[in-house]
């Protein structure tokens, strides 16, 4: 079965969304794998966002990311990886669907909530550097 990490963001776990947003892939049929509520180091965070480093907008989505804890998870399904950035939404959370989690919970490009991988090699990078 494949596997994908997906973490809810600091703003999404301060504003008490993570039982809805878990609900949702729970009701899907999804199986969590592993579950952690998780304050991330500098180290952490620069590795999850190697492909981000020079970008303009790091400072600020560090600063976003380590601003509180995560909830950060593994999830098992055939096909995880694109089912969950299908109910994730598009990236800009004013574009997303509604419906998808961005869509019905977020508002910006910055604090869109969740976090989900994008392909297989993200996501064994990711739960490697998260979980080990
Ligand atoms: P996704 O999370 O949809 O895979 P990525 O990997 O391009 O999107 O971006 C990772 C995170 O970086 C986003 N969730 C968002 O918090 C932040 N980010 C991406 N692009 C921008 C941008 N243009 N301005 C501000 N923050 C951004």
């Amino acid at each position: 079965m494949e596997k994908t990490l997906v973490f809810i963001k600091p703003d999404g776990v301060e504003r008490g969304l993570v039982g809805t947003v878990l609900a949702r892939f729970e009701q899907r049929g999804i199986t969590v794998k592993r579950l952690e509520l998780k304050q991330l180091t500098e180290a952490e965070v620069d590795a999850h966002y190697q492909e981000h480093l020079e970008r303009d907008f790091y400072p600020n989505l560090k600063r976003y990311i380590m601003s509180g804890p995560i909830v950060v998870m593994v999830l098992a399904a055939d096909n995880v990886i694109a089912i969950v950035r299908k109910m994730v939404g598009v990236t800009n959370s004013a574009e997303a669907e509604p419906g998808t989690i961005r869509g019905d919970y977020a508002l910006t490009t910055q604090n869109n909530i969740i976090h989900a991988s994008d392909s297989v090699a993200s996501a064994e990078r990711e739960m490697a550097n998260f979980f080990g």
